[in-house]
């Protein structure tokens, strides 16, 4: 039979009407799209200047308390996908704004959560018992269920609004229709640890004699900028720069070498003054926070210039390039290690 066939089309037609009710469907009309030759989703790359986002930031600091709103909170969204909470269909991006005395009262859910501190010091976050402040360029996560409040009680006597980037795997959670929460009574959690006691315990190339990991995720949940930066400056000065990513680390579960969180790889690069990378692609999008320096990413050819504090997203499978005309660190963080646990990870370094 001839699919021009008017007839043919026609019974067709008919055929899919009948379907309908029955909530059937036939398969041959979408196989493409259901199983495309290559990635085919429908997220677009995006830059979020922050002298664009900075006064709606304020604004929203004015509008409502941070205990009124629970987090208070800026969603990244990806053009592509309005309403749906997401920069990537796999990845939730937020920025976060805590005034100087607020609270964000504690609660605990199913989704994994990373802080990148973006501007402003001094507020905290507390995960299960230990408090941690914040710096700009710390990285903190809060794993899958733990207890978990923000606040801002300065430091040195003096507070400041306090932004962060907050990544989460929001979308992840939902497409497995697996979220859970729950409020905590008390607003602030007890503190039952001092200030840098999982740090000292897990994050000095020593463990505890008799510590065995209980879980994929690490027990340190601050990695502070000055020394992920240090490392940078090391390395870069070493020469040790990647042709695609420049200097590029990964953020490790020091207890087994593995993600800090089962389910979002976090990452911290320096691209040296003048580096022009070659293009690069993978199945895991990312989203980017840009700490110090100027430089471009140009993806699928179209170009975005990025300064301090500016946030982007590089989708799956979107061919893209560094150019950096400062000393430019770029913090990231993207899907990686599900797509690795479930094999599907792919990346291409293409020859410049
Ligand atoms: O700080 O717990 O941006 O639960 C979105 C959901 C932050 C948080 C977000 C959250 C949080």
């Amino acid at each position: 039979m001839n699919a021009n066939d008017t007839g043919a089309a026609e019974m067709r037609g008919a055929f899919y009407r009948d379907l309908k009710p029955l909530h059937l469907s036939p398969l041959w009309e979408s196989l493409a799209t259901l199983v495309p030759h290559t990635p085919n989703g429908p997220c677009v790359p995006a830059l979020w200047r922050w002298d664009d986002v900075r006064p709606f930031i304020e604004r929203a600091g004015e509008l409502i308390t941070a205990e009124e709103a629970v987090r208070r909170v800026l969603i990244l969204e990806n053009p592509a996908l309005p309403g749906q909470s997401s920069v990537t269909q796999s990845l939730y991006a937020g920025l976060q704004l805590i005034l100087p005395g607020e609270v964000a009262p504690a609660h605990r859910h199913v989704q994994s959560a990373l802080r990148f501190i973006v501007h402003g010091k001094g507020a905290y976050t507390a995960v299960d018992g230990e408090r941690t402040t914040m710096h700009p360029g710390d990285f903190i996560i809060t794993p899958s269920w733990t207890w978990h409040d923000h606040g801002n009680d300065g430091i040195d006597g003096q507070a400041e609004p306090v932004v962060w980037l907050d990544g989460l795997d929001i979308p992840m959670v939902r497409f497995f229709d697996a979220g859970f929460e729950e409020r905590n009574a008390a607003k602030s959690q007890q503190v039952s640890r001092r200030e840098g006691n999982a740090l000292a315990r897990y994050g000095h190339n020593l463990l505890p004699v008799d510590y065995r990991p209980s879980s994929p995720t690490s027990p340190i949940f601050s990695y502070p900028y000055e020394r992920s930066r240090e490392v940078l400056d090391r390395l870069g000065r070493d020469g040790e720069v990647d042709d695609w990513h420049g200097v590029k680390l990964r953020y490790v579960n020091p207890a087994t070498g593995g993600w800090p969180m089962p389910t979002l790889a976090t990452f911290l690069q320096l691209l040296p003054r003048g580096f022009s990378g070659k293009p690069y692609r993978s199945t895991d999008g990312a989203v980017y926070s840009v700490v110090e320096g100027r430089g471009r990413v140009v993806v699928d050819g179209v170009s975005f210039a990025f300064g301090p504090k500016d946030h982007f997203v590089v989708p799956s499978w979107k061919t893209h390039v560094l150019h950096a005309d400062e000393d430019a660190v770029l913090f990231s963080f993207s899907d990686r290690p599900v797509q690795v646990a479930l094999d599907i990870l792919r990346e291409e370094k293409l020859p410049g």
